[in-house]
């Protein structure tokens, strides 16, 4: 079996692309093209799969790589993903995130290739909780907008055309190798500090583990063509996730709002039902939100200590550039 996994240097890229080498399938990372390719996730977990270029915005690309990929399975995991950037970028987020999935519909249309989608609870919006695949879309950010934009087009593709897609509607989900900007991990290094600055403490999300929810994708493109929520069920606010980090830590900084975090609409409470994937896929999550948080916090602080390290080591060598997040920047690639 060969999979191409649009994506591929994300957070969920990684996961998926280890558990699928361990499913024994053929992995291609499609990776968009920069001046340095960031595969700092993939070796994170020790994984290695052919690399391919891939680009959302241009058509002829996509195209010509499922012709030469020829993949059996395709996760299109790839998209502008921070919802509080779509609010700056709304033409260029809508074009990747919803345009971009009707150009790969329509590279694969009458082609016996199965699809993955990946949705996202942020087109459930202000919908009240608990949300599941009957709920209503109510989407607060031009993020949410484009990824409706493409589950339409999914769905739409499947009846037309018969194209095999399923859309997982994944809740936030997260894990050590997730991106910098996003509350959890922003809060996972920050705890160890002295001050710690965020916006909307009171925001509510449904917080599960990336490695469990990978699994649920490969598990719907075993199935029939069809939408699934992917959730834990439980919902906590950004200030229990604070509270939670600091107990892991046995410390907590100053917490002080700052309102340039705040977004001009905002997503209040998502708590997600998943009763569908558990009793259509038989998934279920596995690791708890007090797991997660530990798990998430344990390692920032193992980064944070090893960073220090080479950052003395650097200063006498002059060899290795930190970041400002106080991240080693990875020469390798
Ligand atoms: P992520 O870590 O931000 O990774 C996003 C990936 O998309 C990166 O590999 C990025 O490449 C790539 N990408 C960005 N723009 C692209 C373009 N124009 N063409 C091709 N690739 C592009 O995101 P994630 O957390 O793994 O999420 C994976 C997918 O699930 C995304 O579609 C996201 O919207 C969706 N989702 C995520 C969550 C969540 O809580 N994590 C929940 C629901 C849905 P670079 O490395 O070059 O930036
Ligand atoms: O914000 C609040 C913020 O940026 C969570 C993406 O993976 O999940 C993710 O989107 C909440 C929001 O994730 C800060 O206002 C407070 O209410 O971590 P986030 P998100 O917006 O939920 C969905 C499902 C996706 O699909 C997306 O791709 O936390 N918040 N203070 C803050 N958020 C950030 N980033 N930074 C703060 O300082």
């Amino acid at each position: 079996m060969r999979a191409l996994i649009t994506g591929v240097t994300g957070q969920d890229g990684a996961y998926l692309s280890a558990l699928l080498q361990k499913q024994g399938y053929e992995v291609f990372g499609a990776y968009r093209r920069s001046a340095a390719p960031n595969t700092t996730n993939l070796k994170r977990l020790g994984v290695e799969v052919e690399m391919v270029p891939f680009e959302l915005g241009e058509y002829e690309n996509i195209k010509r790589t499922i012709d030469k990929v020829k993949p059996d399975e395709i996760y299109n995991l790839g998209a502008m993903t921070f919802v509080s950037d779509s609010f700056d970028i709304p033409l260029y987020t809508t074009d990747v995130n919803g345009m971009g999935v009707l150009r790969v519909l329509e590279a694969i249309r009458g082609k016996d290739i199965r699809l993955y989608q990946a949705s996202t609870s942020e087109m459930f919006g202000n919908a009240a909780p608990s949300q599941n695949e009957d709920t209503p879309f109510v989407p607060r950010s031009p993020y949410g907008c484009g990824k409706l934009l493409a589950h339409s087009l999914c769905r739409n593709y499947r009846e037309a055309y018969g194209t095999k897609v399923s859309c997982g509607i994944l809740f936030n989900h997260e894990s050590p190798l997730r991106g910098y900007e996003f509350v959890t991990q922003k809060i996972a290094y920050g705890i160890w500090d002295e001050t710690l600055e965020l916006g909307n403490l009171s925001a509510k999300r449904d917080w599960g583990h990336a490695k469990d929810f990978v699994e649920a994708m490969w598990l719907m493109l075993q199935h029939d063509p069809n939408d699934f929520v992917v959730a834990t069920g439980e919902s906590h606010s950004v200030f229990d996730f604070v509270n939670a980090a600091a107990d892991a830590a046995g410390q907590k900084p100053e917490v002080v709002i700052n309102p340039k975090f705040y977004r001009p609409t905002e997503v209040n409470h998502l708590c997600g039902d998943a009763s569908k994937a558990r009793d259509y896929l038989g998934w279920e999550p596995s690791t708890t939100f007090e797991e997660l948080v530990t798990e998430m916090v344990r390692e920032a602080k193992c980064s944070i200590s090893t960073s220090a390290t080479t950052q003395k080591k650097s200063q006498l060598t002059k060899s290795a550039p930190i970041q400002s997040n106080g991240i080693q920047a990875d020469q390798s690639a």
